[in-house]
């Protein structure tokens, strides 16, 4: 439910390019696995900022400096490490966070206790160059250490892909300690959260996915992460789909054929007007470890 409404306040606004981002500390690298602002807009759930300082964090900053002003209307966090489940339990991750704009003016936020991306939507629109996030307030992990693993802005424009608000599908994989497999994980705009079939007597073949779009609109194309995208060594350890059946509100049908590799791919089509898709998986390739198909990101292109 948590995920669903996450995916409804997508709908806000296109995402906002961050051009550069700092931190009051970062802490060391370690097992060549680096901490840095930057991974806090890398669109991976995998990699984090982790701060630097002797306690716990408090005091802690991040500043998103967009390049030029923006009308930002929301802010999602993914707090703490989502690495894996483990990873997650670990770091502190923020309660409370001052959002301080390029004009001095703050707003203060505060998250649910839950591993579930936070959607924070602004008084007001603002408009900013600058966003710093100050962390007040903590929920405590084992370590000692306040993680944040992703943070996107939203805008007021309706630029870019079509946003999505819910996913659902024929079936899903039980989560486990990498994480859950959801359909939401489809469509949420993070390249390493994938939704994954979880018929046991199923390739995926016959197995659907379908999404909701946030306004009717004509579509032209889908983006696919196809398979697992969390690296190119894991790609191959699950299915992957080799074709599937795009219908949309109107009963017309495409059909999407994929390339069975790790990156975005465009699939493109006839426009259609509509408000749903509906993706029926028709054949898929076997995985090296999992006999479940799965998919790591859908973007609908008007
Ligand atoms: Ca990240
Ligand atoms: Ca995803």
């Amino acid at each position: 439910m948590i995920s669903a409404l996450f995916l409804a306040s997508l709908a806000l606004g296109a995402p906002v390019k961050v051009a550069t981002w700092t931190a009051s500390t970062t802490s060391a690298p370690n097992d060549a696995r680096s901490f840095e602002a930057t991974n806090l807009g890398d669109g991976k759930q995998s990699t984090a900022w982790v701060e630097g300082e002797d306690g716990a964090g408090l005091g802690s900053w991040v500043l998103a400096d967009f390049g030029g002003p923006k009308t930002i209307t929301a802010i999602t966090v993914w707090g703490s490490s989502w690495y894996n489940v483990e990873y997650f339990g670990h770091y502190n991750r923020p309660k409370t966070v001052v959002a301080e704009y390029a004009d001095g003016t703050t707003e203060e936020f505060t998250a649910v206790d839950a591993q579930a991306p936070q959607v924070w939507k602004l008084k007001s629109p603002k408009n900013t160059q600058t966003v710093k996030m100050r962390i007040k307030g903590i929920y405590a992990g084992k370590g000692v250490d306040t993680a944040i693993s992703e943070v996107r802005f939203s805008d007021n424009t309706s630029d870019g892909p079509v946003p999505v608000v819910s996913a659902v599908a024929s079936s899903s994989a039980i989560a486990d300690t990498d994480g859950s497999y959801d359909a939401q994980n489809a469509a949420d705009g993070i390249a390493d959260s994938m939704w994954c079939e979880g018929n046991k007597n199923s390739d995926g073949t016959g197995e659907w996915l379908e999404l909701t779009l946030g306004r009717r609109s004509t579509v032209s194309a889908l983006k696919f992460r196809a398979g697992a995208a969390f690296s190119p060594e894991l790609f191959k350890a699950v299915n992957r789909p080799v074709s599937a059946t795009v219908s949309f509100s109107d009963g017309a049908k495409e059909t999407l054929t994929f390339k069975d590799f790790p990156f975005e791919q465009n699939l493109s089509f006839a426009a259609h007007t509509t408000d749903k898709l509906k993706i029926q998986f028709t054949s898929t390739k076997k995985g090296e470890k999992y006999d479940d198909l799965c998919v790591s990101e859908i973007t609908v292109v008007p």
